[in-house]
């Protein structure tokens, strides 16, 4: 067997797919559920996505569940999009005694399936995730964001000094999380002219589920041209609470996102 043979296979194949997401539909900061949710839902209808995620993983928050317990809990709202997945979910609570008088309606998932589920049927899709890949900026022309600035994770985690490269998107996703950073790159570079009650990133609050979870669909929406927030990043630009390991809202999140997006595009 030539060694080289496999060195050719495997560059050639990443560089061709890399060269076609120089220029894309939709672009993501973020392989976590809100950030492949989206592109799910946006492939699925023909879009052409990229992922760009910063870890050698994909999933965020995912696979971690509650607390290292690698459970997530979804609600009945978001029950739908597991069924569009196809991953299992048992009804909670168990006992039937506290069911009786639980008014919540809640689904206990195993977060690796959750994930590793999500992110297969996401590529079959036919969207490109590109790992180990982190977004630094963004591309701007007057009044609009028009694509994301990449570079290597290993270059920021070395402190090197190595130029990035540029991706045109007729759409940019911020789904980096709690840290909203495409937000605040945003807010950075072009002042305070984010689409928010104060202009800026309004920063995340406390815990609380119930709040949360509503106000994350209300969140998922364009903040300046051509920049989406979805997930916790879209919670923590409104200045609304975390929820820590219901995932249901970021389910719901990603796809309001990759409507949104559509009708954006059109
Ligand atoms: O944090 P993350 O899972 O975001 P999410 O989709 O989901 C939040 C939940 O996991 C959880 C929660 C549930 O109630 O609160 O926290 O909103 O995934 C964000 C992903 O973005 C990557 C990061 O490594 C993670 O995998 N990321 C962050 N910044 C960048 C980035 C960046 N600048 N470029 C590329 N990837």
């Amino acid at each position: 067997m030539d060694e080289t043979l496999i060195s050719r296979a495997i560059t050639e194949s990443f560089t061709k797919d890399f060269i076609n997401a120089f220029n894309v539909d939709v672009a993501i900061a973020g392989a976590g559920p809100s950030g492949l949710v989206c592109a799910y839902y946006l492939a699925k209808q023909d879009y052409k996505v990229a992922v760009f995620e910063r870890h050698l993983r994909v999933g965020g928050g995912m696979p971690g569940g509650g607390m290292m317990f690698n459970r997530i809990v979804v609600q009945e709202k978001a029950k739908p999009i597991l069924k569009e997945f196809g991953i299992s979910a048992k009804n909670y609570p168990f006992s039937p005694s506290l069911r009786r008088t639980s008014k919540e309606k809640l689904y206990v998932v195993d977060a690796l399936e959750a994930i590793s589920t999500i992110c297969s049927k996401t590529i079959k899709e036919g969207v490109k995730i590109f790992n180990l890949m982190g977004v630094e900026d963004v591309v701007i022309r007057p009044n609009r964001i028009t694509g994301v600035v990449l570079n290597w994770s290993a270059v920021a985690w070395s402190k090197l000094h190595v130029d990035p490269m540029a991706v045109k998107a007729k759409v940019v996703v911020d789904a980096t999380g709690h840290d909203s950073e495409l937000s605040r790159i945003v807010e950075k570079k072009v002042g305070q002219e984010l689409i928010t009650d104060t202009g800026g990133v309004m920063g995340e609050k406390s815990m609380w589920a119930e709040v949360g979870e509503k106000k994350i669909l209300e969140n998922t929406k364009e903040i300046y041209p051509g920049l989406i927030v979805c997930g916790m990043a879209a919670n923590a630009v409104f200045g609304s609470p975390r929820m820590g390991a219901i995932f249901g809202g970021m389910f719901l999140s990603g796809k309001k996102a990759a409507e949104v997006i559509k009708r954006i595009i059109k």
